[in-house]
């Protein structure tokens, strides 16, 4: 699985993906992100990624000349070509999970800015486009971000223990998780429950079972 992220801000990316599970499963090969200036892209000495709206108004629109020779520079036979838009398709659990069953996926993933980007880049280079809820970012950056955690930790041998996939909130769309605690036992007064002291494997599952909560 291979990730390609075009962006403005690439120190934004870097620090999270060099941290945590997604850091480990780069290690393991099984996932490789690589992140990209797109002022790399630009050929005028100010590096200009952007500009103000044909038409006017507010704001400034991400330029198509970049991105287009970024693509082109970046892309493959199989690249889903990705962006990020508060107008897109809302991301879900099922969608990562299909998106983690493509071993050989290549997504090259768009970080918008400003007041988006240039309908044409929409129009004309996009296969996905994809939202992480119903509220306005300054940036597309933690929106790929999001993508990119979501598919990884769902890759084979990612997560040590398969398990803790399997029985995770959202997994069925429907469920929470149980709550968890863990030692001390007790602090400032607050108990972790009686049952998972008991060591009655069967009695806490159940308990676990009644405790999770509905989604809806
Ligand atoms: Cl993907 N981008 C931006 N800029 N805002 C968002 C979003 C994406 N998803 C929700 N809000």
């Amino acid at each position: 699985m291979k990730f390609d992220i075009l962006t403005i801000f690439p120190e934004i990316i870097e620090e999270y993906i060099n941290k945590g599970i997604v850091s480990i499963a780069k290690e393991k090969g099984l996932v490789e992100i690589n992140v990209h200036n797109l002022r790399n892209w630009t050929e005028d000495n100010h590096k200009t990624v952007d500009d103000t709206p044909c038409g006017g108004g507010p704001g400034m629109v991400l330029k198509v000349e970049p991105i287009y020779r970024a693509i082109q520079d970046l892309k493959k036979e199989n690249t889903i070509v990705a962006i990020t838009t508060p107008k897109g398709e809302k991301l879900v659990q099922s969608k990562l999970k299909d998106f983690s069953t493509k071993s050989d996926l290549h997504m090259i993933i768009l970080c918008g800015r400003y007041e988006g980007f240039d309908q044409r880049i929409h129009d004309n280079l996009v296969d996905y486009e994809f939202s992480i809820g119903d509220y306005v970012l300054s940036g597309g950056e933690l929106a790929s971000l999001v993508l990119v955690d979501g598919i990884t930790r769902l890759l084979p041998g990612v997560l040590g223990n398969e398990e803790s996939l399997s029985d995770e909130s959202f997994n069925d769309g429907e469920t929470f998780d149980y709550p968890q605690y863990t030692r001390p036992i007790e602090f400032n007064g607050w108990k972790v429950p009686e049952i998972l002291l008991s060591g009655d494997h069967e009695k806490i599952r159940q308990w676990r079972e009644s405790q999770k909560a509905s989604n809806r």
